[in-house]
This record gives C-alpha cells, sequence and structure tokens, in this order.
C-alpha cells in the first residue's frame, strides 16, 4: 500500500472472513491540515507468476466544527471620539 501524504496515514489489514481487507486509519485526521488523501492498493495473487492489480482510492477528510473561535486578546479596551456619526469604526476583530 502507497499513501500520501505518508505511508502510516492508513493500514490494510486482512478480515477474518479471508480474502477481503479493510482500510483503517492509522493516525488522527485533520482536515486542517490535509483535506484528501491518495491510497494506491496492489493485490497480487499466490501464483508462481503472480499477477497483480491495482486500485486507487481516493479520501476526503471531512471537515467538522471542531476549533472554537478565538479573540486575539482576551480583553479590549478601546476609545471612541464623541461626536462620530453611525458606522464609526471602532476596533476590528
Ligand atoms: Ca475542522
Amino acid at each position: 500500500m502507497e499513501g500520501q501524504p505518508s505511508p502510516a496515514t492508513f493500514e490494510l489489514s486482512e478480515l477474518q472472513t479471508g480474502g477481503q481487507y479493510k482500510l483503517t486509519t492509522a493516525r488522527v485526521l485533520d482536515h486542517e491540515v490535509e483535506t484528501s488523501c491518495n491510497v494506491l492498493v496492489i493485490c497480487s495473487d499466490g501464483g508462481p507468476d503472480p499477477l497483480t492489480t491495482r486500485v486507487n482510492i481516493s479520501v476526503s477528510i471531512l471537515d467538522l466544527n471542531d476549533n472554537t473561535a478565538q479573540f486575539q486578546q482576551s480583553r479590549y479596551q478601546l476609545n471612541v471620539p464623541e461626536n462620530k456619526p453611525p458606522d464609526f469604526v471602532v476596533h476590528q476583530v
């Protein structure tokens, strides 16, 4: 198995029923770090002159709302000059 960005992203293991395999994650995936991975699975039989086939698996890493919004500062102290019209920008956060 070959994968991007590293071979340790996924693991391929045989099911107990035999002849079938499951693809599982080998580490925690983070959509903010990588949005997709490509996995190349190569299968060969046990013949004396092995025959092989390959398949590309494209895996999208779905985004979850797992990051809390953050302010740059924990507290803001601002001054506003008097007599400014409506829509006067006080500050941007
Ligand atoms: Ca996220």
